[in-house]
């Protein structure tokens, strides 16, 4: 139905959280250009879509694998037991998987981290392991289900979660599939069965505490959306595929899939509640439905900050803003790349207009994720071939 979705269903790469950790001053950004690198790190993986950390001060770096397993790289080598297997309680298919690994933020003390899958019903599932932190294996019989989203198609599942500096748990999802969006499920803000008001959006939810029988409580910030506080925190997402907190700046970027025509990055300011993000009424920069409330270029939509089209790409793979400390040059900048044709590029504000500049080009398909260690070095990682770089700047 469109070009995006075959791939995206092989694709279904995860970002993951910069772990919530004090933002630190930025350091003066240097006028050169970056000149990009891959090293590799591991291969060998099965079909891996996302790279984070625990945020615990090991270096350790965890991979998610779509097929069930998280994996770890210890001091450069990739062990062979998994952290967690749950191969066997997921939906595999297109783009189903285990889809998202965030670590808690005090991981170091209760060994929480959640994950987003899809279960065998095909529907989304948010849920919390603990991990025993001397062996670094998680029973998956420490399973606590934090919500369950019915998916009412296959596809557009999205995938990442993180938590941001406010210690919230943030979980971009997708539209529910099909093409079109077509219940329209991306702009309704009304409560519905099976939690489908959440498709769409992006969700906010506190895992600390509980409330009214669920195993999360709706943070009483949150927007008033359809006149009510709900869990959601922004909407009009399709199919957003990986998404980042910014650890200097705590703004929330998102990588959002397109249909036919033009893939997107969009950006929430910190504490920015409330946005709609414009699908179905807008693709990208291009109208898609103008039949819809409030219509399109409405000034009330937030437009992405960068909109490419099928000249460059076809299924976008959100990135992250470097704030690491090895390679000054790359400071500041936000990286992304297309799944399809292995672009790699970066964003930078230069007089509050964002412009792109072409990094890497000819890096092939597959590249399902980037991924920040705790030092805020970058990560690539590839779903097709298995493999696992460091991007690095060369003098
Ligand atoms: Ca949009």
């Amino acid at each position: 139905m469109r070009y995006i979705t075959p791939l995206l269903l092989i694709a279904l790469a995860g970002c993951q959280e910069a772990s919530p950790s004090l933002p630190e001053p930025t350091p003066p950004t240097p006028t050169g250009e970056p000149n990009l690198r891959l090293i590799e790190v591991a291969s060998g993986l099965s079909q891996p879509l996302y790279l984070t950390h625990a945020g615990d001060g090991s270096g350790d770096l965890y991979v998610v694998e779509k097929g069930g397993r998280i994996r770890l790289i210890q001091g450069g080598s990739l062990r062979s037991q998994a952290v967690l297997d749950i191969s066997g309680k997921i939906s595999t298919g297109g783009e189903q998987g285990l889809l998202g690994l965030a670590f808690h933020p005090g991981f170091r003390n209760n060994g929480y981290f959640y994950v987003n899958y899809t279960n065998t019903a095909g529907d989304t599932v948010i849920a919390r392991y603990t991990m025993n932190r001397s062996t670094k294996v998680a029973d998956p019989n420490s399973e606590r289900v934090v919500l369950t989203v019915d998916q009412p198609y296959a596809n557009h599942n999205a995938g990442w979660l993180g938590f941001g500096p406010d210690g919230m748990l943030y979980i971009p999802l997708g539209d529910g599939g099909s093409g079109g969006d077509p219940q329209n499920y991306a702009q309704r803000l009304e409560a519905q069965t099976g939690n489908r008001h959440l498709l769409g959006k992006v969700v906010r939810i506190d895992v600390n505490t509980s409330d009214s029988g669920r195993n999360y409580r709706i943070p009483p910030d949150n927007p008033v959306l359809g006149g009510q506080v709900s869990e959601i925190w922004a909407y009009g997402l399709r199919n957003p595929w990986r998404a980042s907190f910014d650890r200097a700046t705590g703004d929330l970027w998102i990588g959002d899939v397109g249909e036919g025509a033009m893939e997107e990055i969009s950006l929430g300011p910190k504490g920015g509640k409330g946005l709609n993000y414009g699908w179905r009424i807008m693709e990208g920069t291009r109208c898609n439905d103008n039949s819809l409330p409030p219509g399109c270029n409405h000034p009330s939509l937030t437009p992405p900050v960068h909109a490419y089209g099928r000249g460059d790409g076809y299924s976008v793979t959100g990135g992250y803003v470097y704030r690491g400390r090895r390679f000054p040059r790359m400071q500041g900048r936000y990286f992304f790349t297309d799944f399809g044709t292995g672009r790699l590029w970066s964003l930078r504000q230069v007089n509050g207009t964002w412009q792109r500049k072409l990094e890497l080009s000819q890096l092939g398909t597959g590249l399902a994720s980037f991924g920040e260690d705790e030092q805020g070095e970058l990560y690539l990682v590839n779903l097709l071939s298995g493999k696992v770089w460091r991007m690095e700047d060369q003098p």
